[in-house]
């Protein structure tokens, strides 16, 4: 099955996404979900592609702390980990890799996947949608699925918490 909600992105210049895991936003089901990132059209780097932390699933302290987090319960801003990938590769190991997409091209991860995007130098739009996917025998989150699906219902709602200090406390 997919989840009802799609996510449609258009990246302005000098956006980007920081680095995060999928489970922080939609881990109340199945861990096993995918998320699909399709971009719509050919995307080269300077247009902002996702880059991927190669070995990130095996960061252990990671998944144990940040990646038990959801945005809706914990109320962390912004459910990113960190918008330093450098910082990450210094401290926890791993590799960024990413490539230019052609168009038909698109990336599957699972939800232990550490992932960026790079900045948008350009002046077009990075045009770009997220879908996801999952066993439909599983247990699905339901924030994501119906007619109308509810969302992030509480996250932002009241001052967030910085992940910052929400780092300090994990010991990551
Ligand atoms: O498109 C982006 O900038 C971020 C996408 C993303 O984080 C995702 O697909 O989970």
């Amino acid at each position: 099955m997919t989840y009802d909600y799609k996510w449609p992105r258009a990246v302005a210049h000098g956006g980007n996404t920081g680095a995060h895991y999928d489970v922080v936003y939609m881990g109340r089901g199945t861990k096993n979900v995918y998320t699909m990132w399709t971009p719509f059209g050919d995307t080269p780097l300077e247009l902002g592609t996702l880059a991927m932390c190669l070995g990130s699933q095996h960061f252990s302290k990671i998944r144990q702390t940040y990646g038990e987090m959801d945005v809706d319960r914990d109320n962390v801003a912004t459910g990113w980990f960190s918008e330093d990938p450098v910082e990450i590769v210094d401290t926890f190991g791993g590799r960024w890799a990413t490539t230019s997409f052609e168009a038909g091209d698109a990336i599957i991860f699972g939800m232990y996947m550490m992932h960026t995007s790079l900045n948008n130098m350009t002046d077009r739009y990075r045009i770009s949608s997220d879908t996801r996917y999952q066993l439909a025998s599983e247990p699905v989150d339901e924030r994501w699925v119906g007619r109308k699906p509810k969302g992030h219902y509480a996250w932002g709602k009241t001052t967030p918490k910085p992940v910052a200090d929400a780092r300090k406390e994990w010991g990551v």
